[in-house]
């Protein structure tokens, strides 16, 4: 026995000495270990679906973890050619983005529908603070689903899915405004909380709260929206918004609202009625918290709302029940989120100290001394963190992203402007253990975390053919009017039908287009050269766009995504005929009855097949 025990030990010694001759020490072997556990071999997945908001870049961006691989971009507010997404000015998407305030945007907060207070895999919610916009985005294929500019409001900051069951998005209006949206009203600035719709996109009522309202979160049982204020003040200048001593966080009643609503209480502008809190007590409650708080973040079990202090080294953690504030513990320097593992514990991002700390709620409200932790580096000066389900009732207690505003040493350098940096940190010990860390794009501010086991089975291979989707055999090149043409296309590999299109110089050319693929991923491009035009179609999809004024000229669209063997052969001609030149219009497809292509005024419909 014992000598089995002295083998043991030899070998045991032995490894540790030829460890540290390879000079893997104690910092090696925890390298190794955090290498393995993130370390997700090709042709298998993550575990994990984590969506980062993209800031200003407008989108989202999907990453696997625990590898930190960027799996997709999922362009929202800015458009992105690589997914032929809103680039032409007669893109209905960007039609959509220039008439709800451009086509760029800065997303902070992405938010997931809930069922039961966990996420449901359907939709994601995500802000654009620049334009005041509130996007979707379906699940279920990993694209954005409807835009909406929210009224009487500038800056959407701060967005949360009311809990339990998704009732509403809230979204804070950040940047005030004269009350009546007028630069002449010398009326303090006021702005509203907006309460969404989430199936119809509309915004059902505004509550008004003063003082810049910033971060959102729902109380689990939905009854409250809570909200960070922290211009009391109401300065309008740096100087003036950090005056008092306290803040606000605000607390809005949704029930007492949705009744004063019904009761006829709101102000109608532009459409939306607004209630005034002044008018209607009750409806607002605002909880005094240290100067200039950052987040706001409810607690799993629902029972406590926590506010970040930002320029206090507090949180305040007050009893949602009560609207009171039970404890103010000293967390670190800079506190701006919170985020919760599944036993009872909290993490907060420590912006100034680069930190993110770990606290145990229970004893921080017990007002013992030991509530922290642990406490762990960051690289550096994070922004948000987010534990895998932390903004759920049912957080999972492995994983947290730390999303850090600098990088500035981590990567090779390139150039003074350095990438985002994400920092995977294992949260299911006592202590926590960095794993790994990925950049990004600029700029995340927040991310969610959904399981694939949640997801995976709800992502389509291939969109539903619709209504609107031309059918193979069914394509066509029709004059429409004097000078429109519509073009019913179908794509599959690797060839366009049709594959030639004659029209006039000044003709408006309507390319409806079908990818008639029934196979994943296979997707087709159609791009036209010298017409901004890059249009991307996954299997099943339709798109239509409408070209304005072809200039005459031959020009060769081809498929921009890589698609077979003869993909480079995937082309076709847009033969546009001048004015005053030889008339001649394409029936496309021979045999086809031309009458309906007589165009008043043109003598005759040559004919030329364009296979
Ligand atoms: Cu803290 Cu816009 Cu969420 Cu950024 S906000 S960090
Ligand atoms: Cu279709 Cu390349
Ligand atoms: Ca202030």
């Amino acid at each position: 026995m014992t000598r089995i025990v002295t083998l043991i030990v030899l070998s045991i010694l032995a490894t540790a000495a030829l460890m540290q001759t390879m000079g893997c020490g104690e910092t090696g072997s925890a390298q190794v270990r955090a290498a393995q556990e993130v370390y997700v071999p090709p042709g298998e997945h993550d575990r994990y679906y984590a969506f980062l908001s993209g800031g200003q870049s407008g989108s989202v961006f999907v990453v696997g973890i625990p590898s930190g691989r960027l799996i997709r971009e999922i362009p929202v507010f800015e458009p992105r050619a690589a997914y032929g997404y809103a680039v032409h000015p007669n893109d209905p998407r960007r039609r959509e983005l220039e008439s709800t305030g451009g086509a760029w945007g800065d997303t902070h907060h992405p938010a997931p529908s809930e069922t039961n207070g966990v996420y449901d895999g359907r939709y994601l919610w995500i802000n654009d603070l620049a334009n005041g916009r509130l996007a979707r985005v379906r699940l279920d294929v990993f694209e954005t689903d409807r835009i909406l500019k929210i009224p009487n409001l500038q800056g959407a900051h701060g967005i949360a899915v009311v809990s339990p069951n998704t009732k509403y998005i809230g979204v804070n209006g950040e940047f005030e405004q004269p009350t009546d949206g007028l630069a002449t009203n010398p009326a303090p600035y006021t702005s509203v909380v907006a309460f969404v719709d989430p199936e119809s996109m509309q915004v059902k009522f505004e509550v008004r709260v003063n003082g810049n309202i910033d971060i959102a979160d729902s109380s689990k049982d939905g009854r409250y929206f809570f909200a960070t204020v922290y211009n009391l003040e109401q300065g309008k200048d740096m100087g003036g918004m950090i005056q008092f001593d306290r803040d606000a966080l605000a607390a809005i009643d949704i029930a007492a609202a949705e009744k004063a609503v019904a009761e006829g209480k709101g102000v109608v502008r532009n459409g939306v009625p607004i209630l005034d809190p002044e008018n209607v007590p009750g409806v607002l409650t605002l909880i005094p918290v240290p100067k200039n708080p950052h987040g706001v973040n409810v607690t799993p079990d629902g029972r406590y709302a926590i506010a970040s202090g930002k320029l206090s080294p507090t949180v305040t953690i007050v009893d949602v029940k009560t609207l009171k504030i039970v404890a103010e513990p000293e967390v670190g320097l800079g506190p701006l989120h919170t985020t919760f593992d599944d036993r009872g514990n909290a993490f907060t991002s420590l912006f100034l100290d680069s930190q993110v700390v770990k606290w145990n709620i229970d004893k921080a409200v017990a007002g013992t001394s030991d509530y922290i932790v642990d406490r762990i580096n960051v690289h550096y000066n994070i922004g948000h963190l987010q534990a895998a389900g932390g903004e759920t009732m049912k957080p999972h207690g492995d994983f947290l992203l730390a999303l850090n505003k600098l990088s500035k040493d981590q990567y090779l350098p390139v150039g003074p402007d350095m990438p985002e940096a994400q920092e995977l940190i294992d949260i299911s010990g006592e202590k926590m253990r960095m794993l790994a860390a990925f950049p990004t794009p600029p700029e995340p501010h927040d991310a969610v975390f959904m399981a694939a086991s949640l997801l995976k089975s709800k992502v389509k291979q291939v969109f539903d053919l619709g209504a609107d989707s031309v059918k193979e055999g069914g394509e066509s090149v029709v004059r429409t009017g004097p000078d429109a043409v519509t073009v019913n296309m179908t794509m599959i590999r690797s060839a366009y039908t049709p594959e030639t299109i004659e029209v006039r110089e000044g003709d408006h050319v309507t390319f409806r287009m079908t990818n008639v693929e029934t196979i994943r991923d296979m997707t087709h491009g159609f791009a036209l050269p010298d017409h901004g035009l890059n249009v991307s179609l996954p299997p099943g999809a339709t798109k239509e766009i409408t070209i304005e004024t072809p200039k005459p000229g031959v020009y060769w669209f081809y498929c921009t995504n890589f698609c077979s063997a003869l993909h480079l052969e995937m082309r076709g001609r847009l033969v546009v005929q001048p004015k005053d030149g030889p008339v001649k219009i394409t029936d496309w497809r021979a045999g086809q009855n031309v009458a309906g292509l007589q165009v008043p005024g043109v003598p005759s419909t040559e004919k030329s097949n364009g296979r």
